[in-house]
């Protein structure tokens, strides 16, 4: 599989859903009567995109550097027909996701200000129009669209629902207007139209959504985007935990991730400065990596291009504490809102918030970009089971350490579930996604999981069952063991 083929196509659920076709079906079905009870005729096709866990590198995607998920069973799929003149997108969850009405112009504006969800579709719909536009691709007149929508992958919780919803909608969208692209493609513009939603994010979501596979884990790599395969070592399964902390990124990105995004922009700017660019220059520099060759300039040596060299740097020239919005002007000659002209959702987080953590912020990047490599390294070698999974169990703990202390992106309950998962056995386990709430990912040996998860049951569930906020049947859903799974696909069922 490379970034290079097209989308899968299927007349059949077994090549996505394997051992749990018979299930599927059956949602399948539910899918379509919702569909038929409402547009008062059958889909005419599905498309279906899975939600995500991260094994290891967070919140580096979107400085460059590469990151190592797999892809869940949990997935959206989205019913579609074409008909009308509008795009009329319903959900199968009616109470929670009320139906939504919008136009077919691919330029409709995404209104941010009043967060809906239906905001995903139309966020799809304009990304494939405007991926055509980009590349001088003559585009289909846009049609009307009917469109039912059912996800399973749980919501706030950091295991990527809104890249789910994002890239199977954009698969129906593509499906109904007969547009064809390869799966690099989907992922490389899905990423960029889930900014449309309001949150400024990397690229892994989507892509490991697009071009994930059974049983195989990805590196995946950006600009352009590509994934290679990583072989978990026989034995090792991946449970994931759900705090039930819920952190909705799109409402609270002017505090949280959007505000992540621009510290590091900010801090890359700020380290090319004091490394002797220009403030002209330094102004242009947009990622910590792009900040790597000016590191490895000055401190010239065999070990210059290492994380080490680069923590080393940061070390040096950026101070502890908040850098104020004054000084990182002086040190950039700029005003920030000069900088970020045009960019709304940095805009916000200007208004919002007038000190960056800087130095603490890059600390992580450079530390946690070069656990990604040693996680597929470790996959990789000769050595015995037991060894790679004591060293992927010590770099996903670093993670998690990096993570609370220096990106300061956890929360008490995913700390508490995290020493809660340890105690129950875990080699490692570590917050997953973009934190602030939502899941951990343990690794665990096959043969001890269900102990594991039993433990953690008692240890961080059974009080919440206990405070009525969870209920006993809702387990299987706060925490479960997972293998790599199918990536996004379309589905031409006779159902
Ligand atoms: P979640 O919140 O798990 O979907 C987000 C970003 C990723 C990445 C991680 C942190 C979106 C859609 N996704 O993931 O690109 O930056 O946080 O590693 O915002």
């Amino acid at each position: 599989m490379s970034a290079g083929d097209p989308i899968n196509v299927y007349d059949d659920l077994a090549p996505v859903y394997g051992d749990a076709t018979e299930a599927a079906r059956r949602r399948y079905e539910t899918i379509k009567a919702a569909f038929e009870e409402r547009f008062g005729a059958a889909p005419e096709a599905f498309a279906r995109s899975p939600g995500r866990v991260n094994l290891i590198g967070e919140h580096i995607d979107y400085e460059g550097y590469g990151v190592l998920p797999m892809a869940l069973a949990v997935d959206t799929v989205v019913a579609v027909r074409k008909a009308g003149n509008q795009l009329v997108v319903c959900n199968v969850d009616a109470d929670k996701y009320p139906e939504k009405a919008f136009s077919v112009d691919p330029a409709q504006e995404v209104d941010v200000g009043k967060h809906n969800w239906g905001n995903y579709f139309v966020a799809a719909y304009k990304g494939v129009f405007e991926h055509l536009a980009a590349k001088g691709a003559a585009a289909p007149a846009p049609a009307g669209l009917q469109i039912m929508i059912h996800g399973t992958v749980p919501t706030g919780g950091g295991l990527s629902s809104s890249a789910a919803i994002v890239c199977a909608s954009a698969l129906a969208v593509m499906r109904m207007h007969g547009i064809e692209l390869t799966k690099g493609e989907v992922s490389e513009f899905t990423a960029k139209a889930e900014r449309y939603v309001g949150v400024t994010s990397g690229g892994m979501d989507q892509a490991i959504s697009i071009m994930g596979m059974p049983g195989i884990a990805k590196l995946v790599e950006f600009n352009p985007v590509r994934a290679s395969d990583v072989v978990l070592p026989e034995g090792a399964v991946f449970v994931v935990a759900n705090s039930l902390a819920i952190s909705n990124k799109a409402e609270s990105a002017t505090k949280h991730y959007n505000l992540r995004v621009v510290e590091c922009r900010l801090a890359a700017g700020v380290l090319a400065a004091l490394l002797g660019e220009s403030k002209e220059s330094a102004r242009q520099v947009l990622t910590l990596k792009e900040v790597e060759p000016l590191i490895e300039a000055k401190y010239s040596g065999p070990k210059a291009s290492t994380s080490g060299a680069q923590t080393a740097a940061v070390e040096e020239l950026l101070h502890e504490g908040a850098y104020e919005t004054a000084e990182i002007e002086e040190l950039l000659g700029a005003k920030l809102t000069d900088l970020y002209e045009g960019n709304a959702s940095a805009l916000r987080v200007l208004a919002a918030n007038g000190r960056f953590e800087l130095r603490k912020r890059a600390l992580h990047v450079y530390a946690e970009k070069q656990r990604v490599p040693d996680f597929r390294d470790v996959c990789n070698s000769g050595a015995g089971v037991e060894e790679k999974l004591a060293k992927l169990g010590k770099l996903m703990d670093e993670s998690h350490a990096s993570c609370r202390d220096l990106y300061e992106c956890s929360s008490v309950e995913l700390d508490a579930l995290v020493q809660v998962n340890k105690a129950a056995g875990a080699i490692g386990s570590r917050l997953t996604g973009a934190g602030w709430g939502g899941c951990t990912v343990s690794l665990a040996r096959e043969g001890e999981v269900e102990g594991f998860i039993e433990k953690v049951k008692g240890g961080y569930f059974k009080g919440l069952i206990e405070a009525g906020r969870i209920r006993e049947e809702d387990l299987p859903e706060c925490i479960f063991a997972s293998k790599p799974a199918s990536g996004g696909a379309v589905l031409t069922l006779k159902l």
